[in-house]
């Protein structure tokens, strides 16, 4: 049985991994040049012509993309192709006002399911397993990604989707799921679910999990890996580079490899935009290859994260990153969704509310929380009790449409939140997902 998907690309060496690289590059910035207006814009204000990319050396030439441009853009202006030719939409998780949807040909679909299926091969997948996926289908790419990928290896494949825990639980066990796929706060979660019902680590027939799509640490991995019995295998992706897939984690659990066939990775640092040199922490930049409906060229991730090319005992030969070590920008993942916190100002201010709140994110029973304490006007204040409360749940309905998921909102009287000296302090975050 292979370790590998593709064996010829994914252990490929050095130089071989770099002519496909440097091949790709060159029809990947003319196909952009020739069919986004937006980004040949942004070529033509630098000054560079798609014949100053001749290898992907060059590839500091091009100007950057970042998630202001996807909005700008939004919905169909970096579309690489005819809208006709496009089989699938994704859009990022939460968020109304600030939405990216991805297009795919079938051609990107494709490229994408690989991409998934070497990440179940290098957890130990092939085609006796079943393989439960639950991740949300939908929008979220997790569950449509996970699940091609699942297919291509062979899998049976369990289209759970996210929720239900104890129909999930029901299918593990009747089912005999071997591996499972969905964000690993959800695991933990079937994990203790499973204890709680009297259940053994042993019970169940997993010997697998692929779990991604927010931070998680290495007490997380362990917590999990003992719960479920299984090993657990991290997953790295964006909507805007496709999906899960675009790096995953072997056998040797030290990093994700990068699909580097598919996509080139720089680290920048986040302030001045500067390639950093290799085994420096920054901002992770991605260059999409070989897509057609949505490449992205220098698309600025805002994670922080290390690449390394130490060799690795797994045989592969494509780059590894580390887990994403934070944020250059202010998103939060929030039980898998992505929040900014100026969505939450936004709702405030809407409400004739001040901009004096703090943010309260933890983990509970490996289940986020989030709290949001608002500061109220004198004439605000009320001291009727049940005026307050009514006034926090009509905040809490406001927030829950624009970010996607419903916060506890706790009127605190005027003064009561800390003035900072310097930035105000607006999040506290007391997760610690970062090792
Ligand atoms: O989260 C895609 C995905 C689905 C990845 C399933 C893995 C598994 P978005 O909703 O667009 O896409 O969110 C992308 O999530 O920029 C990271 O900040 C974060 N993220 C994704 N994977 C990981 C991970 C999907 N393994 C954003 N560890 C990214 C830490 C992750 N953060």
């Amino acid at each position: 049985m292979s370790r590998y998907f593709q064996p010829e690309i994914e252990t490929a060496s050095r130089e071989e991994i770099l002519a496909i690289q440097n091949e790709k590059i060159v029809k990947q910035v003319k196909h952009v040049y020739e069919n986004v207006k937006y980004y040949r814009d942004l070529m033509d204000a630098k000054g560079v012509k798609p014949e100053d990319i001749q290898s992907v050396d060059d590839i500091k030439k091009l100007p950057f993309l970042s998630k202001a441009d996807l909005r700008d853009a939004y919905p169909y202006g970096l579309l690489g192709t005819d809208l006709k030719n496009c089989v699938r939409i994704h859009s990022t998780s939460g968020t109304t006002g600030k939405r990216v949807v991805a297009f795919y040909t079938q051609h990107d679909v494709d490229l994408w399911n690989d991409c998934c299926a070497r990440a179940i091969v290098a957890a130990g997948g092939s085609c006796g397993d079943v393989c439960q996926v639950a991740y949300g289908y939908g929008l979220f790419t997790g569950g449509f990604g996970l699940h091609g990928g699942s297919e291509k290896v062979g899998c049976l494949t369990l289209p759970m989707s996210s929720g239900n825990t104890e129909r999930q639980i029901q299918f593990m066990m009747d089912l005999g799921a071997t591996i499972i796929c969905c964000t690993p706060s959800y695991a933990a979660y079937i994990g203790e679910t499973l204890a709680e019902a009297g259940y053994k680590p042993s019970d169940n027939k997993l010997k697998a999990g692929i779990f991604g799509a927010e931070p998680w640490t290495e007490e997380m991995r362990r917590s999990i890996e003992q719960s479920l019995g299984i090993k657990a295998f991290d997953i790295y992706g964006l909507t805007e580079t496709s999906g899960p897939g675009v790096a995953f984690e072997c056998e040797a659990q030290t990093g994700m490899h990068i699909n580097e066939d598919h996509f080139y990775a720089e680290i920048i640092d986040p302030d001045t935009g500067e390639v950093l040199p290799e085994g420096s922490k920054g901002e992770l930049v991605f260059t999409s290859l070989d897509k057609e409906a949505f490449p992205l060229l220098r698309y600025r991730t805002r994670d922080i994260c290390v690449l390394t090319r130490e060799k690795c005992p797994c045989g592969r030969t494509h780059v590894k990153m580390s887990k994403p070590m934070g944020r250059s920008d202010d998103m939060l993942i929030i039980r898998g969704v992505n929040v900014f916190p100026s969505q939450i100002e936004t709702v405030l201010l809407n409400e004739g509310y001040t901009p004096n709140y703090q943010i309260e994110v933890d983990r509970v029973n490996n289940s986020d929380t989030l709290d949001v304490y608002v500061e109220l006007l004198p004439e605000q204040f009320s001291d009727i009790v049940a005026e307050n409360q009514k006034k926090e749940r009509a905040l809490e309905i406001a927030m829950r449409t624009m970010i996607g998921i419903g916060p506890k909102v706790h009127l605190v009287p005027p003064h009561s939140i800390t003035r900072s000296e310097g930035k105000a302090v607006r999040v506290i975050d007391k997760r610690k997902l970062h090792d």
